[in-house]
């Protein structure tokens, strides 16, 4: 009983000193859209670095396809060839804090919002609405993952605090 006591009270005293006890901070929003499409997921690429840059392919009726800059790094680009790919650059300091946009079962539109006040918009105002935003305080956008084939058929957030891993710029 001693031995427990005491293994106890050390397992503790070593979380508490190493600072191992911590608010969560993580969350994710979605996945929004339809069933189509193959699984992909950025939670690697996010070693890379925070979120620097989006690209991302409209056509006439969806986003079409999407690749994000981790830091100095591009992910794999994902989706079809149709449409036209903008580019958009993030600023030093500059987070995404809110992502809305529209699906049916395909993604329609997606509208990125920044911590500096900037809005991006993509893609045309059809089909059911989605706000996806962080459930705790000070968190940021910091992966993507979704279902995608010719188009981005589906979509979802990752929040969390900025960690500081990779190269900001
Ligand atoms: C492909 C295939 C589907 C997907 C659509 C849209 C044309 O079909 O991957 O599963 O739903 O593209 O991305």
């Amino acid at each position: 009983m001693f031995h427990l006591t005491l293994l106890v009270l050390l397992c503790c005293a070593t979380s508490i000193s190493a600072g191992t006890i911590k608010k969560p901070s993580a969350s994710h929003s979605g996945e929004y859209g339809g069933n189509g499409g193959l699984r992909f997921s950025h939670s690697v690429d996010q070693l890379d670095g925070p979120i620097t840059a989006l690209g991302i392919r409209t056509n006439a009726s969806y986003i079409t396809g999407l690749l994000v800059r981790y830091g100095r790094k591009w992910s794999d680009y994902v989706g079809g060839p149709s449409g036209e790919l903008q580019t958009i650059m993030l600023n030093p300091g500059e987070s995404i804090t809110q992502v809305s946009g529209k699906f049916d079962s395909y993604i329609c539109k997606l509208k990125f919002q920044t911590n500096l006040g900037r809005r991006f918009s993509f893609g045309v105002d059809v089909g059911t609405s989605f706000t996806a935003i962080p459930l705790f305080p000070g968190a940021i956008l910091t992966y993507i993952s979704g279902r995608s084939g010719a188009v981005i058929d589906a979509i979802g957030f990752h929040w969390n605090v900025e960690f500081g891993g990779g190269a900001r710029h």
